[in-house]
């Protein structure tokens, strides 16, 4: 019983299928000036005993009552079985149409356009269709309903007439277009067409990558003549597409040139990477100025990039690579030299000292003076100022004098007891290239104020000799120096510091040394007295 029922189901199945020309859909388009039916799709195929029974067609337009619709209506108008044909159909035929059979009724709304005058076809009335690339196309110009009654049929692309009726092929993206059927019929001795047309698409394969050479379009390279050269061409590509390169020149095979087999490696995602080299061995005049150009080609279309070899004389720009080299050396050679002047800032003294040292400079021959430096200081020797006094008439001339070779004038020592005290200050200070100052806070007596003024006078007015500050304690408070004391370079007033500066390598005494006139060094008369310089009590 189930394959008697099979059976049936499997015939039904083919009679609907045969009924495929039936107009199923209520809302119909039509162009105008083609032949065009309507079709009742019967649910029970019609047996023969049933031819008899009466069958009507119906035409209702606006508010108007349904008319009957007979071959007497309209010469254009066919009526057979559960057809009704139009040659042709034209723009008044819109409308709603009804068939009935007994109790069976069927009603279409029927819309006629225009036809496109300027096409082939009527860009309203396609069927848009969208192929994937690499899939199967297939194009068949068949018309069921007139199938025997076409008395030929053309396809055309674009409107550009095709040799072949039908198309079975897979898709390729030129593939995308209009494709139109034209079936030509003949019906009452006039000749008519009806045209279907296909807007098919060619769509991307969800697997398919558009092949993508990698670097450039176009690239120059830099060539020597007689040396050899090799061209990296590389892509991303699908399976089945090809990377080449297109290397002749002329007619003739360049025997210098030889093209390597491609190195493919997969990726991830399935696709392909693959890359092609072009050697070209002893590179001549010929071979200059021409594009190699490397192609990959796909279903999908295919991509060029090009490869010129030039001179490398003719670079007319420096090569980027050239121009970070320049400025990397440039880059080094500056920070070098800052490195040089923070050094040479850090380290003047000594660089000045060792300069002295190593050119023997003296300037202390020519000037006609006698002393190398006038040392100022608080003269009586109090309690409060006993290292003071110590540091000036001791420290002082003992690492100056019998270690470096200078000549200092100290008063109490050079100054015979007596006289003119005044006229004798200020000719030894006239005879002195320095005046060294060692200040203190009870400095500021009355007895040295002559020394200092004629020292200022001569350092500031005269330009004849210059101070070296010494600043023995520390103050915090320079309020009772005066004003042009204050004036005074920073560099030239020295810090004494009693647990720094007793080396002779102390930075205290290169300053000191820095600061007065260059001599020549005669070797320590008293080499054996060693540090410490200042012995505590
Ligand atoms: C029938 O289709 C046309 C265009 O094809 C549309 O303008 C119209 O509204 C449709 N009518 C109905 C009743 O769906
Ligand atoms: C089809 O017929 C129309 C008139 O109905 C005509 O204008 C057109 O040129 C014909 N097409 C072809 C391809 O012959
Ligand atoms: C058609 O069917 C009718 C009953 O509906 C019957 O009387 C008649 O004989 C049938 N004719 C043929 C040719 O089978
Ligand atoms: C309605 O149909 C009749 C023929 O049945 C026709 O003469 C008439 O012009 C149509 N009216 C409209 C508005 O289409
Ligand atoms: C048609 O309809 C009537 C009543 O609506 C019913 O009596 C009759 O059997 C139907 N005929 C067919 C063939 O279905
Ligand atoms: C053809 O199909 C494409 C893609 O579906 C669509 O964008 C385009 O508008 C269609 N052209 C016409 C004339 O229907
Ligand atoms: C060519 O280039 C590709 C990718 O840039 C690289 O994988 C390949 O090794 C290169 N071939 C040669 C021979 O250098
Ligand atoms: C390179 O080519 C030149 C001519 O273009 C030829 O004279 C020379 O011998 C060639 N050198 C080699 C190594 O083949
Ligand atoms: C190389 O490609 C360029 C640009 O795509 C093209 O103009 C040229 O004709 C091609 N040359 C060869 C030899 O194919
Ligand atoms: C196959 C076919 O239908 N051919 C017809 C083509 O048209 C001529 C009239 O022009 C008919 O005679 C053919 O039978």
């Amino acid at each position: 019983i189930n394959c008697y029922r099979l059976t049936i189901v499997l015939k039904l199945l083919l009679c609907l299928s045969l009924e495929e020309d039936c107009t199923s859909r209520s809302n119909i388009t039509a162009v105008e000036g083609e032949p065009f039916y309507l079709k009742h799709c019967p649910f029970v195929p019609a047996r023969e005993n049933e031819t008899a029974t009466k069958r009507w067609w119906y035409r209702s337009n606006g508010s108007h009552k349904r008319v009957e619709l007979n071959p007497a209506t309209s010469p254009r108008i066919t009526l057979w079985d559960y057809v009704l044909e139009f040659w042709p159909v034209e723009l008044d035929d819109r409308g709603e149409y009804f068939f009935q059979k007994g109790n069976d009724t069927r009603g279409w709304q029927l819309n006629i356009i225009r036809r496109d005058k300027h096409s082939c076809f009527t860009e309203k009335e396609v069927t848009s269709k969208t192929v994937e690339v690499k899939k199967a196309l297939e194009i068949t110009c068949e018309n069921r309903h007139y199938q025997n009654r076409i008395n030929s049929t053309a396809l055309y692309k674009n409107c550009e007439k095709l040799l072949e009726n039908n198309i079975k092929k897979n898709a390729v993206f030129e593939d995308q277009g209009f494709y139109s059927c034209v079936f030509f019929l003949h019906h009452n001795g006039k000749l008519f067409n009806i045209t279907k047309t296909y807007n098919i698409t060619i769509g991307k394969d969800s697997n398919y990558v558009a092949p993508m050479l990698l670097g450039p379009k176009l690239e120059y390279v830099p060539v020597e003549l007689g040396k050899e050269v090799q061209l990296n061409c590389s892509a991303l590509l699908n399976k089945n597409d090809a990377l080449y390169w297109i290397f002749k020149n002329d007619d003739e095979p360049d025997p210098n040139i030889h093209e390597w087999t491609e190195m493919r490696t997969r990726t991830s995602e399935g696709k392909f990477h693959s890359s092609r080299i072009l050697h070209i061995k002893n590179i001549s005049k010929n071979n200059l100025n021409f594009p190699y150009n490397c192609t990959v080609t796909s279903s999908g279309g295919k991509d060029t990039n090009s490869v010129i070899l030039v001179l490398k004389a003719d670079m007319a720009d420096i090569p980027g690579h050239v121009f970070t080299k320049v400025m990397i050396v440039a880059f080094s050679i500056l920070v070098v030299v800052v490195g040089l002047v923070i050094v040479g800032v850090m380290y003047r003294v000594d660089l000045v000292l060792f300069y002295r040292h190593f050119m023997g400079r003296d300037e202390t021959l020519t000037d006609g003076k006698t002393y190398d430096a006038f040392v100022s200081y608080l003269k009586e020797c109090r309690p409060e100022n006993g290292e003071e006094y110590t540091f000036a008439v001791e420290i002082l001339p003992r690492v100056l004098e019998k270690h470096f070779g200078y000549k200092l004038c100290i008063f109490e020592r050079d100054v015979m007891p007596g006289g003119a005290v005044v006229d004798e200050i200020h000719s030894l200070i006239e005879k002195s290239r320095r005046l060294i100052i060692v200040l203190s806070k009870s400095y500021m007596s009355n007895e040295v104020r002559y020394e200092l003024e004629s020292g200022f006078h001569e350092a500031l007015v005269e330009r004849k000799i210059k101070i070296i500050l010494i600043e023995f304690t520390p103050f915090k408070d320079f309020t009772f120096l005066p004003q042009s004391l204050k004036l005074l370079k920073s560099h030239r007033v020295l810090k004494w510091k009693a647990d720094e500066s007793l080396s002779y390598n102390s930075r205290f005494w290169k300053n000191l040394l820095y600061l007065m006139p260059a001599k020549i060094v005669k070797p320590g008369r008293d080499e054996s007295e060693i540090l410490p310089i200042l012995s505590k009590p």
